[in-house]
């Protein structure tokens, strides 16, 4: 059986979520973080040495890259091809790729630099803040236009790309920047509806 190693709170939640779309079934260990500094504490880095999460093992294989379990998941345990294009599909199975690489390539950094200055007293280094300033409403408004007027990241269905999206809509919602796109809050709400996620936020204790 698939275990999840889950880090409250974060990533890892959406790992649940994409473990509950597709009904699988799945043993989960919740690890908390530290209560003052809110990394994760040695409990994780024993079980994988970056100490950071999701971490997967299914079977005698270990991940620990949130968008390469989402494509572990899917090739080994979606055979209808529910959550992805037909790799016979080049152009779609391309978009798909570029859209599950860009959570963690692109989106990431600039609100980890938010949430970083948040903690942070002021004041701030200014070129960290200016670059953050930017770069936010950048993705946001990238992310924004794509979807258009969409339901789902690439169209009516939800797709492997929607659980690392889905990730960084709630971190840019938690960090108070995503009131300005009220489309991307709506698509997040649509996620969150669904009857998989909210499984997942109870199994998860979120
Ligand atoms: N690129 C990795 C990032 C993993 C990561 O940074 N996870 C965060 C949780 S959202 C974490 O474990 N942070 C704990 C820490 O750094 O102390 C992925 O996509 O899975």
């Amino acid at each position: 059986m698939i275990l999840v190693h889950h880090l409250r709170i974060g990533r890892s939640l959406f790992t649940v979520w994409l473990l509950e779309e597709l009904g699988l079934e799945y043993e989960l260990k919740i690890y908390l973080r530290h209560p003052k500094t809110g990394r994760a504490q040695e409990d994780l880095r024993q079980a994988h040495p970056l100490g950071k999460s999701p971490v997967i093992e299914d079977g005698d294989l270990m991940l620990s890259e949130s968008g390469a379990i989402t494509s572990h998941l899917l090739d080994n345990y979606d055979p209808d091809g529910t959550f992805a294009p037909p790799a016979s599909d080049r152009n779609a199975r391309a978009i798909y790729g570029q859209w599950l690489h860009y959570s963690e390539g692109s989106a990431f950094a600039p609100l980890l630099l938010k949430l970083i200055l948040a903690r942070e007293a002021k004041p701030h280094p200014p070129m960290v803040s200016g670059f953050a300033a930017q770069e936010v409403p950048l993705q946001l408004g990238y992310i924004q236009d794509f979807l258009d007027d969409k339901p789902y990241i690439l169209g009516d269905k939800l797709q492997g790309p929607d659980f690392g999206i889905g990730f960084i809509l709630q971190l840019a919602q938690r960090l108070g920047e995503l009131a300005p796109y009220p489309a991307l809050e709506a698509y997040l709400a649509r996620m969150t509806a669904r009857p998989a996620f909210q499984r997942a936020r109870e199994r998860a204790g979120e």
